[in-house]
């Protein structure tokens, strides 16, 4: 029967994984699923909070009944495009308020955003305007001397089936965003959401291969922002900064701009996260919460040294997205603020992190524990057997809003995931089983950064711990080079803090520490800096290439 709505939703659920029935069922009696669409966020915050400010940039704020008001005109102007129900928008935007114009305006349009982020280039998108078959995008014109509107072109060229590009400033041949988001048009009607649909697709963060999409939906993702705000101890006094890419999970909703917006707290956004700029914004907002990937937080501390105005106001900031270890973690505790929080999160869904309150010894050395009750953890071992608590090997994990496939990924659905449902995370963790840190997870590398050399399997990771450890290196990457007798041979790339050292050095000072020859590195080559990915973690790909093209 006609809903008199055009609906694509058919076209939306076509290789989406929905929750089982049972366990659909368990979240929903335990209250964590609350049959709600993801933009009742916007709806409750600008009901209950209407002229609280929501969101701030360097050039505009909106309160929330303004960033509601500004998504339903923008909703409207999607439908009258001929946009439809469950049709998905590739959302590549910076950090501002536009990003949260545009985030509900196409959910409130009943469309499904795409969560790319702004340091995505072709490659990417293509393959995400591929996988979606998205019919629009949200662009910037353009970004620190890149022009997303060549890239918009590329990608209309190459798919047909993406017939609109909105952009925010000079749009060039395309439609301007700011006509949009500046219509002043009562809320679309739209069909009822079914809350166990996608509400949008985040990219995930693996760094092999080309990122894949990961459907989340209204149920999982509004638990996810609100019990995240519940976990930080969030309320209406604190004031959230952007710094990392708002598409990502870990700023969007752990807790981030969805989490803050639950409790009717402020967002604010900033395009430029060094210290100078965010510590002056910290302080002229009084910022409260952040959450930073480790590369940055340890920028931020080191700047608190000679910064003139420090960022006093933080009481929680959260650092995660790859390996900290516990030095790291004190010099940032120590440096930053006493309000570190470890967060070992990923877009497929789970996550943990060290509470406010917790021990030292736990912040230090731990990546947290889960954020749910109903998060399932099991750690096992290359056969798919169970370890013994405390054990090492592969964290699997299942729960209220985690992933149960990636979209329209068949083939690697197989792989990544077991017969009774859990996501193999790839992570390698241990879970300590007794004393303080009982229940906490120790993230201790990825099971597949291995180095094979000669008959030998050398883990990347013990081996960068004990490259952190050298007093003259600041950041490092183990990684694998090609040699003709070994197979592989073990490359060191290091960023020097102080004077160079040779690679003689260097394995003297592994030998000191036990490191047994056959994990010693062949080659040591010294960086700039290391390459990032999009969201600011090292990029070993990249490196690979950097060393390879000399
Ligand atoms: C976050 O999400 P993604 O999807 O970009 O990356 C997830 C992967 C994890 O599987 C793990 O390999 C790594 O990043 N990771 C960590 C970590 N946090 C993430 N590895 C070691 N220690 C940590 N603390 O990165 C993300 C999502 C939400 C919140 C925070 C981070």
């Amino acid at each position: 029967m006609s809903t008199g709505f055009e609906s694509h939703l058919d076209d939306l659920t076509a290789g989406f994984v929905p929750f089982p029935a049972d366990r659909a069922d368990e979240y929903r009696r335990l209250g964590y699923w609350m049959d709600r669409p993801l933009d009742s966020i916007l709806t409750d915050a600008a009901a209950t909070w209407p002229d609280r400010t929501a969101v701030t940039d360097p050039n505009v704020s909106y309160t929330f009944a303004e960033l509601l008001k500004r998504a339903d005109g923008v909703a409207a102007a999607l439908r009258q495009r001929g946009i439809a129900t469950g049709d998905r928008l590739l959302l590549q935007l910076p950090n501002t308020c536009q990003f949260a114009v545009a985030l509900f305006g196409a959910l409130r349009a009943g469309a499904v955003p795409v969560m790319c982020l702004p340091g995505h280039r072709a490659a990417e998108l293509s393959h995400f305007a591929g996988v979606s078959g998205a019919v629009g995008l949200i662009v910037a014109d353009t970004i620190a001397g890149f022009d997303y509107r060549q890239l918009a072109q590329e990608l209309v060229d190459a798919h047909p089936g993406l017939r609109h590009v909105f952009v925010d400033g000079d749009p060039g041949p395309f439609e301007s965003w700011s006509a949009l988001a500046d219509l002043d048009a009562p809320a679309a009607e739209r069909e009822p959401v079914d809350p166990n649909l996608p509400a949008l697709l985040l990219v995930s963060g693996g760094t092999t291969g080309l990122p894949k999409l990961i459907a989340r939906t209204h149920n999982d993702y509004l638990y996810n922002a609100v019990a995240c705000a519940q976990a930080c101890e969030l309320s209406g006094d604190d004031v959230y900064l952007v710094a990392l890419p708002a598409g990502h999970n870990f700023p969007l909703a752990c807790p981030g701009l969805l989490g803050s917006m639950t409790v009717g707290a402020t967002t604010v956004f900033t395009t430029d996260p060094s210290p100078e700029s965010a510590f002056a914004l910290i302080d002229r907002y009084k910022i409260t919460v952040t959450g930073l990937v480790n590369a940055l937080a340890k920028v931020w501390t080191q700047a608190c040294e000679w910064e003139p105005v420090l960022p006093t106001s933080l009481r929680l900031v959260q650092v995660g997205g790859s390996r900290m270890t516990p030095e790291e973690a004190r010099y940032i505790r120590d440096g930053l603020t006493p309000g570190l929080s470890q967060i070992f999160g990923m877009a497929e869904g789970m996550l943990n992190f060290t509470r406010l309150g917790d021990p030292i010894d736990v912040v230090v050395n731990t990546q947290g524990r889960p954020m749910s009750p109903h998060d399932e953890m099991r750690v096992v071992d290359e056969a798919g057997a169970e370890v013994a608590p405390g054990e090492e090997g592969e964290l699997l994990v299942r729960g209220p809003y985690t992933l149960n496939g990636y979209y329209r990924a068949d083939e690697a659905n197989a792989r990544s995931f077991s017969p009774d449902g859990f996501y193999r995370t790839g992570d390698r963790v241990r879970i300590f089983a007794d004393g303080p840190r009982a229940g906490y997870v120790e993230v201790t590398g990825r099971i597949k950064d291995v180095i094979h050399r000669g008959g030998e399997t050398v883990s990347a990771s013990d081996l960068e711990e004990h490259l952190f450890a050298h007093p003259a290196i600041y950041a490092a990457a183990a990684v694998a080079l090609p040699d003709e007798y070994l197979g592989e041979k073990i490359c060191a790339a290091v960023v020097f803090s102080a004077a160079p050292i040779t690679l003689a050095e260097l394995n003297q000072f592994l030998d000191e520490r036990g490191v047994s020859a056959h994990a010693r590195p062949d080659v040591l080559a010294a960086m700039p800096t290391l390459p990032k990915t999009a969201v600011g973690k090292v990029d070993k790909k990249k490196v690979v290439a950097q060393l390879a093209s000399g």
